[in-house]
């Protein structure tokens, strides 16, 4: 039984195999959400990130509908004893990854703030990703985890556009992952910075995915 759907997006529609589909929502934690956490101690406005948090909701709710969509919630952060930290360490303006925030030591495994906000909580079922970088490729067994389920496409969404959100896109699609980017379902601290990576994503005939909104997605998953 096929089970391919099709999604108006930009540049131009997709159409996915539902099996061979993973929606990844990429660090809905607290440290980037709520006050206190690393987005904070960056001098970010953490409120900026909430627009995202009920398309997110939204379209996941949606794949929960659809038996077939692999669903992987990642998760930046480090190892408490702070050795899988590199080249955080070397800049002068992250240096608060480990010091005492609002919820525990920033950005680090275990502590409150690392942990998913309750509005996109994974199931037991739903893969848990850690990753010590931005991308979710990076030192992770993500890849290994697509290619043993025959995943050919990723619809991502998450916080930060241009960050974590980005460099995953840009990881995957080298891999060869076709990235449909919910564009309502990411934020940033920065507008700008969200309307231009969202922009990077489908000019240039979709040169490193396609993009849709919320909406869009749900529509066709019904
Ligand atoms: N600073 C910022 O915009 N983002 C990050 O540090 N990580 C993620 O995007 N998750």
């Amino acid at each position: 039984m096929t089970s391919t759907v099709t999604i108006p997006a930009k540049p131009g529609p997709v159409s996915f195999d539902l099996t061979k589909t993973a929606l990844i929502i990429i660090d809905m934690q607290k440290d980037f959400l709520e006050k206190g956490g690393f987005g904070e101690s960056l001098g970010n406005d953490v409120g900026k990130l909430f627009k995202a948090v009920a398309p997110c909701k939204a379209v996941l709710d949606a794949c929960r509908n659809q038996d077939d969509v692999l669903i992987i919630h990642t998760r930046e952060g480090h190892r408490p004893q702070e050795v899988c930290i590199s080249k955080h360490k070397l800049s002068q303006t992250n240096n608060c990854i480990g010091k005492a925030g609002a919820f525990g030591r920033i950005l680090i495994r275990g502590e409150k703030g690392h942990d998913i906000i309750p509005q996109v909580y994974p199931l037991e079922s739903e893969v848990v990703l850690d990753k010590p970088g931005k991308g979710s490729f990076f030192a992770t067994d993500l890849e290994l985890i697509l290619r043993a389920q025959n995943i050919e496409n990723l619809i991502v969404c998450g916080v930060t556009t241009e960050v974590c959100v980005h460099t995953t896109v840009r990881e995957a699609n080298d891999r060869g992952f076709h990235c449909l980017v919910i564009e309502d379902a990411c934020a940033s601290y920065i507008d700008e910075f969200h309307a231009a990576a969202i922009k990077m994503v489908w000019a240039q005939g979709g040169i490193f995915g396609n993009v849709a909104s919320s909406e869009e997605l749900i529509k066709a998953l019904q």
